[in-house]
């Protein structure tokens, strides 16, 4: 049944706005129909990897029909966390790992599903109806949705643009039985630019508009348990929690207004640069305390500590050996394991150290000995 009052949408746009989204638009649930046949593609090839919670509920996944028959229409909702900096200022600094920036600061699950219950109690009285919030958590396939409901499109990294905002937006859907009046959908506007292709570390683009999750640093360091695989170390450089090169490339990023960034997530100052011998360091109690609030407190102290261990490996800083030969001797598998990799890089720039330092010597006491002859000459 159409809701009554044609300007319903309207009003959800606006009560949106008021609660913090920067985006707001509205899709027929059958609005994204490839979805599910991508989908199955996409784990038939095996690319979500360990994320076997992908796979197990496909079906939901796939469609909000398939989740929730009685859908109607989906409200898509975007919350931005554009930077004030640029994410890759720390590609160079060795000692610091890099936090991926849609987790310097407070946990976007939380921000988001308080707005969104917020914006779903609101609709409740407003239009009635029975209504679902989810962001991130659910078998939702938020990014198609997104697209539908005309907030953007899913670029060639596969996330979702917005004209307005780039690509730095959480998304978040509320499913509604009521009959909505969608919006036109985005259009894609990568053109011939292929610059996240270009910039990803670990070529986890097997193609445009493809992601292979298993070659991602974001899956690497966040989804993926035990050792990371030998390969994409050394690319992983010194992030040690998500990646963010694909959308800092993003030229449409250089449009993202900063203003419409919710305060929520600006970066915590032990979240913005954090030092790898502080994070080698911690036990299970340093982490629950550093990473309270954080979206990061998820993967746990041995995953993190796994993961400054390759970025230390990556480093060229020496200090960092005695706290790694300590992990030699942990608990977790995974950081033993690391360590020991760290471990044999850096005395490798010790002997490349040591050889340039011998080279040097020698050059130094050859010139001594051509200023002796020709004293002597
Ligand atoms: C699983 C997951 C991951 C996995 C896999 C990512 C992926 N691309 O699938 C990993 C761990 C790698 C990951 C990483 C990141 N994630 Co993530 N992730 C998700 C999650 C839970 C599901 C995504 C999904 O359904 N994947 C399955 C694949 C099949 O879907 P898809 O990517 O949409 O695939 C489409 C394309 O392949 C396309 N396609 C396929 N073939 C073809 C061919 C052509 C010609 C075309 C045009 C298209 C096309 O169609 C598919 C269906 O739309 C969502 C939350 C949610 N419930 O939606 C968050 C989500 C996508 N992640 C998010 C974020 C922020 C990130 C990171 C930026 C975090 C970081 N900084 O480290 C990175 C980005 C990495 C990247 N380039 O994708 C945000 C993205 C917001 C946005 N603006 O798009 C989401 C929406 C969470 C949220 N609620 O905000 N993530
Ligand atoms: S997040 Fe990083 S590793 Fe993952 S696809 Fe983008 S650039 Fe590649």
């Amino acid at each position: 049944m159409r809701v009554a009052d044609d300007k319903l949408e309207d009003r959800i746009k606006a009560e949106a706005a008021r609660l913090g989204f920067a985006a707001c638009g509205i899709a027929a649930a059958d609005a994204a129909p490839r979805s599910a046949e991508r989908l199955r593609q996409w784990l038939a090839e095996g690319r979500h990897g360990s994320m076997i919670w992908m796979a197990e509920r496909e079906g939901h996944r796939g469609s909000p029909g398939g989740l929730w028959p009685q859908v109607r229409s989906v409200i898509s909702l975007g919350m931005s966390y554009a930077p004030k900096t640029d994410p890759m200022a720390l590609a160079d600094e060795g000692s610091r790992g890099r936090v991926s920036v849609y987790a310097q600061g407070g946990d976007y699950h939380d921000v988001v599903k308080r707005q969104l219950k917020a914006l779903g109690r609101w609709l409740a009285q407003q239009g009635g109806g029975d209504l679902k919030v989810f962001v991130d958590t659910a078998p939702v396939m938020e990014k198609p949705l997104a697209e539908a409901a005309g907030i953007g499109w899913q670029g060639k990294h596969t996330n979702l643009v917005s004209r307005t905002h780039g690509s730095w937006l959480f998304l978040g859907a509320i499913y509604t039985t009521l009959a909505l009046a969608g919006d036109a959908p985005g259009r894609d506007s990568c053109g011939s630019c292929d610059a996240c292709q270009r910039a990803c570390p670990t070529n986890a683009f097997p193609a445009p508009y493809r992601l292979d999750a298993r070659r991602c640093i974001s899956y690497l360091t966040i989804e993926h348990k035990g050792p990371i695989p030998v390969e994409f170390r050394e690319g992983i450089g010194n992030r040690i929690y998500g990646c963010d090169d694909c959308l800092a490339v993003c030229p449409w990023n250089k449009f993202a207004g900063v203003a419409a960034a919710n305060r929520a997530f600006l970066p915590r100052a032990e979240l913005a640069a954090p030092s790898l011998g502080d994070l080698l360091d911690l036990d299970d109690a340093g982490f629950r305390q550093v990473f309270a609030g954080s979206p990061i407190k998820r993967i746990g102290r041995d995953r993190m500590v796994r993961n400054a261990a390759v970025a230390a490996g990556n480093s060229r800083d020496r200090r960092l050996v005695p706290v790694l030969e300590r992990l030699l001797g942990d608990g977790d598998e995974a950081v033993r394991d690391a360590a020991g990799w760290a471990l044999g890089r850096l005395r490798l720039v010790g002997s490349e150290e040591a050889r340039r330092r011998g080279g040097e010597e020698e050059i130094g006491s050859r010139r001594g000995a051509e200023g002796a002859e020709g004293a002597e000459g």
